[in-house]
């Protein structure tokens, strides 16, 4: 076996601001009581690299509550393991994830395939608690572990053609049992204006609650943007391809009237067929108002400078 240095002998206290060191540690302790041996996290090595970053966002983690880590694992949108919220922690139990590896292609300096751990060990791991707002209308708060998207796709060095980053889920149907039934065309597809991918809040995570990312969310690396909805957010992903014209995402392949390119959170504009005025917090019994942007107007709402939000959903 493998000796794997515990998070918590990381002497946390030195990097983290007091805050967001005491909601750690409360967590920490609420996940203590369940398994000390389940919060190994094989990206918390030895190296000081791999400790918790300097945080220098944290002033775009939310302090809101979080949302109970039973909830967070156990209430998922995975349609590659099933399309009820249940479906994706019951199905992918079996899904193995090792020496997971990314496939780099398009307007780039440096295609290639990449071994996912070569890739982000380098940076610092950064835990942020961001919102996540589905497009069915509810949210929870997740602390999520990643590290900057623009810092992995920089050092690609994308060219001057590069206005898009398209991304894939991996196509398996005997890994991903729910791709033996077309609900969606799959691979999983997703995409980002270059602007938006580079931007700071956007994260490739690799865990959540300080342990490694289950699998039904998305392991072992996966996508945050939380100004957006849901969807955009891809799980597993094996594949970044740099483009210059506007990629393809499954959600607006299965219903373009429905779901946009853009898909940024916001609830003066109604889905086609339902309000998007509010949402359910997970956990909490009365609806709240949905914010623009999620909530991150302050830093986003300049990437769509003169864009009709309307037209651009
Ligand atoms: N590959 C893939 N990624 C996906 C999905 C999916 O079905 N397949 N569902 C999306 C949707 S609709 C939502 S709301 C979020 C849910 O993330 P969570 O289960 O971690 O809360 O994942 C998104 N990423
Ligand atoms: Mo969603």
């Amino acid at each position: 076996m493998i000796k794997i240095k515990r998070r918590w002998e990381i002497p946390e206290c030195e990097v983290t601001p007091e805050p967001l060191y005491r909601r750690r540690r409360e967590f920490m302790q609420a996940a203590g009581a369940i398994g000390g041996a389940l919060l190994l996290n094989p990206w918390a090595g030895a190296e000081a690299a791999l400790a918790i970053g300097d945080y220098q966002h944290k002033a775009i983690s939310t302090d809101e509550e979080l949302t109970e880590e039973a909830d967070a694992t156990s209430y998922n949108n995975f349609y590659e393991f099933g399309t009820g919220k249940e479906d994706p922690k019951r199905n992918s139990r079996r899904f193995r994830t090792d020496d997971w590896e990314i496939r780099v292609s398009g307007e780039c300096e440096k295609p290639g395939t990449y071994d996912l751990e070569a890739l982000i060990k380098p940076l610092p791991l950064e835990e942020r608690i961001y919102r996540l707002r589905c497009v069915e209308a509810w949210s929870m708060v997740i602390p999520w572990l990643g590290v900057p998207l623009g810092s992995i796709l920089k050092s690609f060095q994308p060219t001057s053609k590069a206005k898009y980053v398209a991304l894939k889920t991996l196509h398996d149907p005997v890994r991903m049992p729910g791709q033996q039934r077309s609900v969606l065309h799959w691979p999983y597809r997703e995409g980002l204006t270059i602007a938006e991918a580079m931007h700071p809040l956007a994260i490739l995570s690799v865990g959540m609650y300080g342990k490694t990312l289950p699998n039904q969310n998305g392991a072992p690396v996966r996508l945050v943007v939380p100004w957006k909805y849901g969807f955009k957010s891809i799980k597993s992903i094996v594949g970044i391809e740099f483009s210059e014209t506007l990629p393809q995402t499954s959600w607006n392949m299965a219903g373009p009237r429905e779901y946009g390119f853009y898909s940024n959170v916001n609830p003066e504009v109604d889905h086609p067929r339902w309000s998007q005025k509010r949402e359910r917090r997970i956990g909490e019994i009365f609806k709240r108002d949905t914010l623009m942007f999620n909530g991150y107007a302050e830093e986003v709402a300049s990437l769509y400078a003169g864009l009709d939000l309307a037209k651009n959903f």
